[in-house]
């Protein structure tokens, strides 16, 4: 039997400090905002005291990004800031045990996971885009495009390191400077990467990293010098956002919510179908923008699909993210761990079956026991809302057309998954799904190289791949 072994010297290797200042021109400073405290959801135990900025300090950090574009960044050779997104990328790699470890304590993300994903995937961003920082020329986009500025980036707690590396990484290529706010709830792996600027000797004020809650994410957006503004976050924000910026010239990209079918047809190979469909759904705790949250299984082979899965999601181990073995780690917040619950007992109201996993969950900590309803119709919440948690919602469906006209039920269009031997159908499927990602036989892969974004109520712009260079160009 399983039993919990967190690894003993993990506060070593994370580097944890009592306290941490935000980030100004290049300086770590004390910020005049009410100092936040980060916790642990694996445990409930504060991590860390963490400063937060003011509307002045804000003021300070958009002024000092203003400077290094006018003087430093704007102006350098691509060629030159190709060395520093290189010279970052590697320090990632080469701090990447104390960010993993950090990542996991702070977010309650499995160690497996920010080892293996997040991290990794962090650095691959900050290669793909060093790769860029020379040849914008050829980017489709004419001769010489130019940077935009100073952007404005506000981030979520999903995946903190990462989402920072989707914002930062494509816009220092392009020859921005750049005011970043991490999550409240997740701060700290933001500050490591602060000093890796620092110690990559990226000139000051290029970066600047000030934590804080909505309010200091609403002075960036509304500060007059940001010329542009990355938001990856829920729609609710998203369009508060929007609608604040409708009267001003600035650019706007928004990363919003989803409510993603993962669609399994009957000629599908089941067993790697059912290892598609959970990790669609519980990888990062369902913590995921783009998460197969509505299965959509064909009548056919759905006694058999919903019999494996539930023997899967059996197996999975539930607890404190910086074991080995844990499969779900810790719902980020108290507040999401709400939100969750909230979501899933209108489920049970609205009639839909609950089956919930009986894996032990940990005594402390914000933990949720994943969770599949079956008999779920569409106007139910759960089919229509983003849980953004380990609850799985199951469909069914007779022909493909139906799987399409199902799938495409929703406000959102982030992403999709197909599950097929049929490559005709894959095809055809792609065209018809409404969403800025579509999986076949595959699901939460992340390539740099890759545009990642959605369709209508999941937010406009993409991240990754050339297409994500538009975003912090004027072309
Ligand atoms: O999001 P918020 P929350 C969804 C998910 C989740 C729900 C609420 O469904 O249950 O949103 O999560 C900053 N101006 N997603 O409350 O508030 C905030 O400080 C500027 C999906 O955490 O949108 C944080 O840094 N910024 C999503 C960031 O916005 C503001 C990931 C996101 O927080 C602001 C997260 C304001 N007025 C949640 N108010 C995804 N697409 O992956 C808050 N913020």
């Amino acid at each position: 039997l399983w039993e919990y072994s967190p690894a003993p010297e993990s506060r070593d290797i994370a580097n944890l400090k009592p306290n941490y200042r935000m980030f100004v021109d290049g300086q770590f400073v004390e910020g005049e905002g009410e100092p936040l405290k980060t916790v642990n959801p694996s445990t409930e135990e504060v991590l860390a005291e963490v400063s937060t900025a003011s509307s002045a300090d804000v003021d300070r950090a958009v002024k000092a990004a203003r400077r290094a574009y006018d003087k430093v960044w704007g102006r350098m050779p691509g060629s030159e800031r190709a060395k520093y997104l290189f010279r970052i990328a590697r320090l990632i790699q080469e701090r990447g045990r104390e960010l993993a470890v950090l990542e996991s304590l702070d977010n309650g993300k499995p160690i497996k996971e920010s080892r293996d994903v997040d991290v990794p995937t962090a650095a691959a961003h900050f290669f793909y885009h060093a790769g860029w920082a020379d040849k914008l020329d050829f980017a489709g986009y004419g001769p010489d495009p130019k940077p935009l500025g100073v952007a404005g980036q506000v981030i979520p707690w999903n995946f903190p390191l990462l989402m920072l590396a989707w914002k930062i990484a494509p816009a220092l290529a392009c020859g921005n400077t750049v005011v970043l706010k991490p999550a409240e709830t997740t701060p700290l792996t933001a500050l490591v990467f602060a000093e890796i600027c620092q110690q990559a000797g990226l000139p000051a004020g290029v970066v600047n990293i000030l934590p804080g809650a909505g309010d200091v994410g609403s002075e960036i957006v509304n500060h007059a010098g940001t010329d542009k503004i990355a938001f990856t976050g829920s729609t609710e924000v998203g369009k508060l956002i929007q609608r604040s910026l409708a009267g001003t010239g600035k650019k706007l990209t928004l990363e919003l919510g989803g409510k993603a079918a993962n669609i399994v047809f009957d000629d599908a190979p089941v067993d790697q179908a059912v290892e598609g469909i959970v990790n669609g759904i519980f990888f990062n705790q369902g913590h995921v923008c783009c998460a197969g949250s509505r299965l959509l299984v064909q009548e056919s082979i759905a006694e058999e699909v919903m019999e494996k899965l539930r023997y899967r999601v059996s197996t999975l181990r539930i607890g404190d993210a910086l074991d080995k073995n844990t499969d779900i780690g810790a719902i980020n917040s108290q507040e999401q761990l709400a939100r969750i619950r909230e979501l899933t007992a209108s489920g049970e109201a609205e009639g839909a079956d609950r089956w919930t996993s009986s894996c032990p969950l940990p005594d402390k900590g914000f933990f949720f026991a994943p969770t599949v309803f079956s008999n779920v119709h569409q106007a139910m919440r759960i089919a229509r809302e983003e849980i953004f948690g380990p609850v799985l919602s199951v469909l069914t469906f007779r022909t493909p057309d139906e799987a399409v006209a199902k799938a495409n039920n929703t406000p959102y269009g982030l992403s999709a998954g197909i599950w097929t031997e049929k490559g005709s159908r894959i095809l055809w499927m792609s065209q018809k799904l409404r969403a800025g990602v579509v999986w076949a036989n595959t699901f939460n892969r992340f390539d740099p190289t890759a545009p990642f974004g959605g369709y209508q109520e999941s937010g406009f712009g993409r991240e990754g791949g050339r297409a994500g260079l538009e975003a912090y160009l004027d072309v």
